[in-house]
């Protein structure tokens, strides 16, 4: 091909696959899943890639890779679907950056330019994971994990460090960074609740012990803060714990923060086990009191959402990943998640069917004896 050609090509490929119609697949009534990808690193604008000028970039090659598009915070924005990304480059360092779809589950467009995040003290090596918070005092809050080299293990190169990184914003262009949570532990997945409860900013954490090894810290935790401005977490507490033999017997960690229903708060996470392949991570969800959000009122048996066909295969195989979702006016929520640390995709519900998920699915009852029980209370039903 011709320089020209080879132009021609890269933009109407480009065209074609932002603007590929999406269709949902039926499935098991408790969400659809729909067919395509929403934003993959195919989605990434060319301007990003590729070196326009025939002098510098005869072949018209990448110059600028990206790898994968992951985990991304999700806001409804000016009416639009709106996914804080994380694009992950081929040198391994991700970054933030808008995507935009008119309809939710289509068509999303990269804004012109990635977010340029402030720093706040020692630069991060990495930030990944956002999760979007539209707070009832009037800022958008985008919390972070930020990743940093551990220097008190020197002769480990692999040794860094998880704190959550705070910053704020009114249009998702400029953002104002604030200070890094302070925390006694490592933190990642830390979740702002939208409403101030007995007066103070809400947090969801995932207190942990080292940068991967959660450890003693439980399972997601819950902190009220003064201010967001300097947020001191002074006490925890566990308000969805680990349990053995589960699908969150190694890790969990909240999701997007909670959607309020009539019914109660209903939350997204997810779960982690071990497993000779690696980590497993899938997602789950649980619901808690509308006048107590620590208290868990409902919490089905297992997971909500795992890996199924392609989804399985990626840069971090076996991963499901989800940080955001939107629910409409009209009941609809449009459930954003990640494939194997690789890819975003949509799922759709409504609240009426995810409460009575929720509501309705038998708790896990931790030993296999109850599962059989359970079973046959079903079939009791069901057969007579
Ligand atoms: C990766 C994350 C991962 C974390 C813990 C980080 O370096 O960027 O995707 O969740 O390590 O494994
Ligand atoms: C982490 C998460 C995600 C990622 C997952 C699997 O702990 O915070 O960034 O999707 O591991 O690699």
């Amino acid at each position: 091909m011709t320089y020209e050609e080879r132009l021609a090509w890269l933009k109407e490929s480009h065209r074609q696959l932002i603007e590929k119609k999406n269709v949902p697949i039926e499935g098991n009534g408790i969400y659809e899943r729909w067919e395509n990808p929403v934003v993959t690193a195919e989605h990434a604008p060319l301007a990003w890639r590729y070196d326009f000028s025939p002098e510098r970039n005869p072949y018209l090659m990448e110059r600028i890779g990206v790898h994968a598009t992951l985990n991304s915070g999700a806001i409804k924005w000016n009416g639009k679907y709106v996914l804080v990304v994380r694009v992950e480059g081929a040198d391994r360092k991700s970054f933030f950056a808008v995507a935009e779809s008119p309809n939710g589950v289509d068509n999303f467009k990269f804004w012109p330019r990635p977010i340029t995040m402030p720093e706040w003290g020692e630069p991060a090596t990495n930030v990944y994971d956002m999760r979007l918070t539209a707070h009832e005092d009037g800022w958008i809050y985008g919390i972070f994990c930020v990743e940093r080299k551990d220097h008190s293990a020197p002769g480990d190169l692999s040794a860094a460090t998880a704190a959550a990184g705070i910053a704020r914003t009114k249009d998702l262009v400029n953002w104002e960074r604030l200070p890094d949570l302070e925390s006694r532990s490592q933190q990642r997945n830390v979740v702002l609740h939208p409403e101030f409860v007995d007066g103070k900013y809400a947090l969801y954490t995932r207190p942990q012990d080292g940068f991967i090894d959660t450890g003693s810290g439980g399972g997601i935790g819950w902190a009220l803060v003064d201010s967001m401005e300097h947020a001191v977490v002074t006490s925890e507490k566990i308000i969805n714990a680990r349990h053995y033999h589960t699908i969150m017997e190694v890790k969990n960690g909240e999701g997007p923060h909670p959607i309020k229903t009539p019914k109660g708060w209903l939350h997204l996470a997810h779960g982690v086990r071990g497993c000779a392949s690696g980590l497993r991570y899938v997602l789950y969800m649980y619901m808690t009191a509308l006048d107590d959000p620590t208290r868990v009122i409902a919490q089905p048996g297992g997971f909500f959402m795992a890996p199924e066909g392609g989804e399985y295969i990626g840069d971090v195989m076996n991963v499901l990943f989800s940080n955001g979702w939107i629910a409409d006016e009209d009941g609809k929520v449009f459930i954003y998640y990640a494939s194997s640390d690789t890819r975003m995709h949509v799922a759709t519900s409504t609240i009426d069917r995810l409460v009575d998920y929720c509501m309705n699915t038998p708790a896990d009852g931790l030993r296999t004896g109850l599962s059989v029980e359970t079973l046959n209370v079903l079939i009791d039903r069901n057969v007579g």
